[in-house]
């Protein structure tokens, strides 16, 4: 069980008041908020041991490159990868995926397929049309049902020998479902593709075993489990890392440089080009030993009962419809009113403290599915309560009766 009040007072931001009223952030899908010990750990790098790393003999520098290999480690036990090598940092999602499809830019040929469903963020279907622009590869989709799912025969009738990569996200921003991406990988597998998994909206909620996967590929953000902005990390196995080209050149990715040719360095430096965001990096283990702390299973059981009970408040309005009502899901909840713009229900219940996004959540393709602008998004973190939810509840009850 897990002592929520104890959990709130973890986040400084939680205790303040928005437009006069005591703030109710569900907007945890598009960024969560920082605990304490996440915003000390910041602080103490820039205070303590800021400086650049594998670069210096200098003793700064020196912590400084230890910090952020320590934190490469942890982020490797937690997702269970085979090698540090194979946690590359990023600056969040969609680096991590451009610099795959930079990569496959090199291998793809024309005709080949990539395989992407309907249920993506922008950030996974615009660098693979920008691939397949370049390369002459073919882009194929998988549809979806009326509940949000994929549709998996579907899936399994696109799939064929000029398959060459499929690519699927773990949970849906949008809607909130939760993809059977093992069942993918596998399948895409067994017609010789490489998967790249987002998993952006997942590793807030769930801890992602990749070789359990079995996944090629498994990118995602820090600032969306606690830790800072401008963090990412990107899941390679070896093998791929190594077939692919580097994504930038410059500094510290290289082993030697001349006039006639560069070679490049070992993994995981080859994807590192630059001065990173050391503190970031380093931070972002602060954040994932913190959730770790609290325990994932803690956190998935705690989430479903504020995504239960969300649901069934929500459905006592009358004209509210939800959208993703697949059985399997994470804490998101997608809904509309009848004849009322999402935003107008948005920008009302913003002026009562409670924070939602509201649109198409950069995921065009599942509005134009379901025929609407966009909708009102609630997501639901760890550290919110069943009170707030029903603060939210009667917040879209003023609005409706407001607007309608
Ligand atoms: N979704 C949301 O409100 P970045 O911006 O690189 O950290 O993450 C991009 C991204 C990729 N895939 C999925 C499934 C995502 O949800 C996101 C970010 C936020 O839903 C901001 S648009």
């Amino acid at each position: 069980m897990l002592d929520i009040q104890k959990i709130r007072a973890d986040f400084p931001i939680l205790s303040q008041t928005v437009n006069g009223k005591p703030l109710v952030y569900f907007d945890n899908g598009a960024t969560s908020q920082k605990p304490q010990v996440v915003i000390d750990a910041e602080v103490k790098y820039y205070q303590e041991i800021n400086a650049n790393i594998h670069r210096g003999v200098h003793t700064l520098s020196q912590l400084a490159t230890d910090a952020y290999e320590v934190s490469r480690g942890k982020v490797k036990e937690h997702i269970n990868a085979k090698f540090a090598h194979e946690v590359l940092f990023t600056s969040g999602t969609t680096h991590g995926i451009n610099l795959v499809t930079n990569g496959f830019a090199s291998i793809l040929k024309p005709d080949d397929e990539v395989i992407v469903s309907s249920l993506e963020h922008h950030s996974n279907i615009v660098p693979w049309q920008m691939l397949c622009e370049k390369t002459g590869a073919v882009l194929k989709v998988i549809p979806i049902n009326e509940n949000g799912e994929l549709i998996i025969e579907a899936f399994d009738a696109l799939l064929s020998e000029k398959t060459k990569v499929v690519t699927v996200n773990h949970i849906s921003n949008a809607l909130g479902i939760i993809n059977p991406i093992k069942y993918i990988i596998d399948k895409a597998h067994s017609f010789g593709a490489a998967v790249l998994i987002d998993g952006a909206q997942a590793v807030p909620h769930l801890k992602p075993d990749v070789q359990e996967l079995d996944c090629d590929f498994y990118a995602f953000s820090g600032h969306k489990m606690c830790g800072p902005t401008g963090t990412g990390i990107l899941y390679g196995k070896e093998e791929w890392l190594n077939k692919l080209p580097p994504y930038q050149g410059g500094g510290e990715m290289i082993k030697e440089v001349t006039f006639e040719k560069t070679t490049y360095a070992d993994l995981p430096h080859k994807f590192e080009a630059g001065t990173p965001n050391i503190a970031g990096g380093i931070v972002l283990g602060t954040a994932i030993d913190y959730l770790n702390n609290i325990g994932f299973d803690n956190i998935q059981e705690y989430e479903h009962e504020l995504l239960e009970y969300a649901t069934k408040r929500l459905s006592e309005i009358e004209g509210l419809r939800i959208y993703g009502t697949g059985k399997n899901k994470a804490s998101v909840i997608s809904f509309n009113i009848d004849g009322i713009h999402p935003y107008d229900v948005g920008s009302i219940i913003d002026k009562l403290g409670i924070a939602v996004r509201t649109g198409h959540h950069c995921a065009q393709p599942i509005m134009n599915f379901f025929c609407i602008p966009g909708t009102i998004r609630a997501s639901f973190s760890f550290y919110n309560t069943k009170e707030e939810i029903d603060q939210m509840v009667d917040s879209v009850k003023k609005a409706q009766i407001m607007l309608s």
